[in-house]
């Protein structure tokens, strides 16, 4: 008798199970609200590996903070809670500092050497190091080249930042930077439209696309195109999740993520100078020739300083620096 019932429930399985594929959910997080730089790489993604597994990955992704700020996605991956992320790489910094290499100000002079050395070995090698503290570093998409912007006064060099008070991400590098520069820095997670508009700080920097998205020409009068560190995305999963997947599944999901990445990347950038414009038109007043020399001079001593002090971040800033110069 018992043996009967346990065979109806094998073949009551099968019926309902055509195929015997259930469908896998990905839950992908992004702190960012829709036709954010991270949201692009996020629905590509999720429209690519859909129609390519024919329905058996699922991608719900979770936007706009809904399930906490970029640190706590970053918690939640470890955790394997959820699978996937779209993570600015500055809050990175805290589970390995080996990221800060890329945030390094004043690495890339353009989009092609970013690209040229993320996509190759040595971004690789940044990716691979991940998974000591439980993540699978997939890919790089790209927030891009960040700016200044604050609401006092025109900046041209870094004596005009003296005593700003500027937000910067959760990251003791970027504190670092803006310290090194004469500012006064707070790190506050994302978003900061509120603290802005309210004047708790004076100003921010981020890349193009984030003063149009989130409106900031309302509240930000003066724009540097300072492009200061060239921010990327690490494009992130769960270790322990990916270690169950079958070889031919993560394959699979390794090339729909990083085309993605490659989408966004170039859709980003064919953005910018309209995003310039619009800005412009909107009433900022935009500085496009700073000071570069000055800005570099003043953090030129953050290579020999504790952020880049551990052995292993320090050779591979090194080797970063020799193959950028
Ligand atoms: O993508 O926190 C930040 O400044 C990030 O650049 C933000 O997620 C916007």
């Amino acid at each position: 008798m018992k043996r009967i019932a346990v065979f109806g429930l094998i073949v009551l399985a099968l019926l309902v199970s055509p195929l015997n594929v259930t469908a896998m959910d990905i839950k992908l997080g992004v702190v960012t609200k829709p036709g954010s730089a991270q949201n692009i790489v996020a629905d590509k993604f999720k429209a690519l590996i859909e129609a390519r597994s024919e329905g058996k990955f699922r991608v719900k992704i979770y936007h706009s903070k809904s399930i906490g700020n970029e640190t706590e996605i970053l918690q939640q991956i470890q955790m394997n809670t959820i699978q996937m992320a779209i993570v600015t790489l500055g809050p990175f910094d805290t589970f390995d500092p080996i990221v800060r290499v890329i945030n390094y100000p004043f690495l890339f002079k353009d989009n092609d050497q970013a690209d040229q050395i993320l996509d190759g070995p040595l971004g690789a090698e940044i990716l691979k190091s991940l998974e000591t503290s439980g993540f699978k570093g997939l890919c790089f998409s790209e927030n891009g080249f960040r700016n200044l912007t604050n609401s006092k006064r025109p900046v041209q060099s870094p004596t005009d930042v003296n005593g700003l008070k500027i937000r910067v991400m959760s990251s003791a590098l970027h504190k670092t930077i803006w310290q090194s520069l004469g500012a006064n820095p707070t790190p506050m997670p994302w978003p900061i439209y509120t603290e802005l508009e309210q004047g708790v700080i004076d100003g921010q920097e981020n890349p193009l696309w984030v003063m149009e998205v989130y409106k900031f020409y309302e509240i930000q009068k003066y724009m540097t195109l300072t492009r200061h560190v060239y921010s990327a995305h690490i494009d992130v999963a769960a270790l322990a999740w990916w270690q169950t997947l079958e070889d031919a599944d993560r394959q699979m999901i390794q090339t729909a993520i990083c085309e993605a990445a490659r989408y966004q990347r170039a859709d980003n950038r064919d953005k910018n100078a309209a995003r310039l414009e619009l800005l412009k038109s909107k009433g900022m007043q935009v500085e496009e020739q700073p000071d570069t020399a000055a800005f570099r001079r003043q953090v030129a001593g953050l290579k020999d300083s504790e952020m880049y002090r551990d052995a292993r971040v320090q050779d591979l800033l090194k080797r970063i620096l020799a193959a950028t110069r």
